[in-house]
């Protein structure tokens, strides 16, 4: 059975001409049964459009120079992320140099093509030989994710040579996306910032952050300060929580954006409002606020939907997150929205799209909006399972033949707050177990009925966070899951494959360590 897997993603790999070493490498005869015997470019993760692997490597020196394109202040940023990813490991100097000139060769070159189109805006090309190593690339932001394929290419132990050969490069999907939820547990934006870097390493290019919840509003808001100031200082287990100032937020998205990683900041409307509900009377139907929630459960609260009010606070909300984040798109959550009844859930729903749309952003939302009108334009976003109904699914598929894109994060495939089996000690398990071949082995491009690879944006990841309470639950429940999500989102469907993806995984292992990730050893997975 494993066999002929193999042998259908090497066949598939073969019709596209791309080399997917990797499909090749976890079975049949000769091929290499072990992580250790993985090449340079067979453990890149994610798995490459196209590797060529041959020729003399390149070792880098005390004297080798990261240069970048002339005039690009992109690329010289780009070229300063390199090097101080890569000084550590290296323990080499690695000097930026912006005055790379189109023709010269040596060292290492983060070289913008304007005539590279056909990379589009996150594709690459990479080179390596006995001269150097060059990453070319028509955007920015496809510099910086073939500089994560360099970045994977420099050895973690012993010398720092780059293997000979060449990789070109595209993602398959434009969206894949990881969520941190702050607001049942605070999370500051050093540790995000941190998740972060990690997630770059893997070409991840979305963070949603769920900013508000029952247990906690975790945003400053100039125009309601009760939301943050009294709704941010609770969280689950009775803790202190917290909140972020629009400053520090500012920053992190600027961190990002440096990345290349674009901000979706969620305000999770008519449910999941308790934070809100208790800070401000005035959103509440009956006038009087509720207490700080700290427990765990959903679908208990729900804005006044009758109430004028409540939209001023809508668009004024909106307004000021738009106003704070370059990003496209602006999440409304619209979820387990259980006390809100329907009829009020679709006149609400319309109204807070159309204050998206006020702030000039696209709206996200759970997929949940699909039972009401999702605006043109409007990205759903899929959390449901194997077992969710099939009237539900249908529903959905139905918003996607009126044009609405779909980002899938099944639960029961791509949460990270799901133990990986009964042993897992923080977790949920609501959805069952979701090890890591579960979360590995499936494909986004077909996973909801009546949904084509057309309409897929992307998939994502989320990390709900009301029994993950540490940055060491955080390492373990995301570690190594959230690299097999971000892999189902780059690479081309013929590449995947767990039976050889479990041993690329594998060779992840020392990487991570040196990372300071503290990921879950999946017995699955033959760690290196
Ligand atoms: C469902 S996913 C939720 C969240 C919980 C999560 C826990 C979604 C839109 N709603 O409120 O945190 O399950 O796994």
């Amino acid at each position: 059975m494993r066999y002929l897997r193999a042998l259908g993603a090497l066949l598939a790999c073969a019709a596209l001409s791309v080399s997917c070493t990797d499909a090749r490498a976890g079975s049949g005869a000769g091929a290499p049964g072990a992580p250790a015997e993985l090449s340079a470019y067979e453990r890149i993760v994610p798995a490459p459009a196209r590797t060529a692997p041959g020729g003399p490597g390149y070792r880098l020196t005390a004297a080798t120079v990261i240069r970048t394109t002339a005039g690009s202040r992109e690329a010289r940023g780009v070229g300063e992320l390199l090097a101080a990813a890569l000084r550590p490991a290296t323990g080499l100097p690695l000097r930026v140099s912006g005055t790379d000139a189109a023709g010269a060769a040596g060292g290492v070159r983060l070289r913008l093509d304007p005539a590279a189109g056909a990379y589009g805006e996150e594709g690459y090309r990479l080179q390596a030989d006995g001269e150097g190593v060059t990453v070319s690339a028509y955007r920015p932001a496809g510099l910086f994710r073939g500089a994560q394929t360099l970045r994977q290419l420099v050895p973690a132990e012993g010398a720092p040579v780059v293997a000979g050969g060449s990789v070109s490069d595209t993602p398959r999907f434009a969206y894949r996306g990881a969520m941190v939820d702050i607001a049942r547990h605070f999370f500051t934006v050093a540790q995000v910032k941190r998740y972060v870097d990690q997630l770059a390493l893997y070409k991840v290019n979305v963070l949603h952050l769920h900013l508000t919840d029952d247990q906690g509003w975790r945003l400053a808001v100039d125009s309601w300060p009760r939301l943050a100031e009294y709704g941010g200082a609770s969280e689950v287990g009775g803790g202190p929580g917290g909140h972020w100032t629009k400053e520090e937020y500012r920053d992190l998205v600027r961190y990002a954006g440096e990345r290349y990683m674009e901000v979706v900041p969620e305000i999770d409307m008519p449910g999941h409002t308790n934070a809100a509900l208790a800070s401000y009377a005035e959103l509440n139907c009956s006038g009087v606020a509720p207490a700080r929630y700290t427990g765990i459960k959903v679908g208990f609260s729900s804005l006044c939907v009758g109430k004028e009010r409540t939209y001023e606070f809508v668009a004024d909300v909106l307004r000021e997150v738009a106003a704070l984040t370059p990003g496209r798109w602006l999440h409304i959550g619209g979820d387990e929205a259980h006390s809100t009844p329907h009829d009020q859930y679709a006149s609400f729903m319309a109204r807070a799209q159309a204050a998206v749309g006020d702030t000039g952003k696209k709206v996200m939302a759970w997929h949940q909006l699909a039972g009401a009108e999702p605006v043109p334009g409007a990205v759903l976003q899929w959390w449901g399972t194997d077992k969710t109904k099939a009237a539900e699914k249908e529903q959905v598929a139905a918003a996607v033949r009126k044009g609405a894109k779909l980002v899938v994060s099944p639960a029961d495939r791509s949460y990270l707050d799901i133990k990986y089996d009964a042993a897992t000690k923080p977790g949920l398990s609501w959805p069952g177990y979701v090890p890591v071949e579960r979360a590995y082995d499936w494909d986004p491009g077909t996973h909801l009925p009546g949904v084509p690879e057309s309409a897929v944006l992307g998939v994502e990841a989320p990390l709900w966070t009301e029994v993950i309470a540490t940055p060491a639950e955080l390492d373990l429940m995301a570690f190594p899951r959230v690299i097999g999500v971000a892999e189902l989102g780059w690479s081309p469907a013929a590449a995947l494959d767990w039976d050889a993806y479990r041993l690329r995984l594998a060779a992840q292992g020392p990487v991570l360590t040196k990372l300071g990730i503290g990921f879950y050893r999946s017995p699955d997975v033959p760690w290196l």
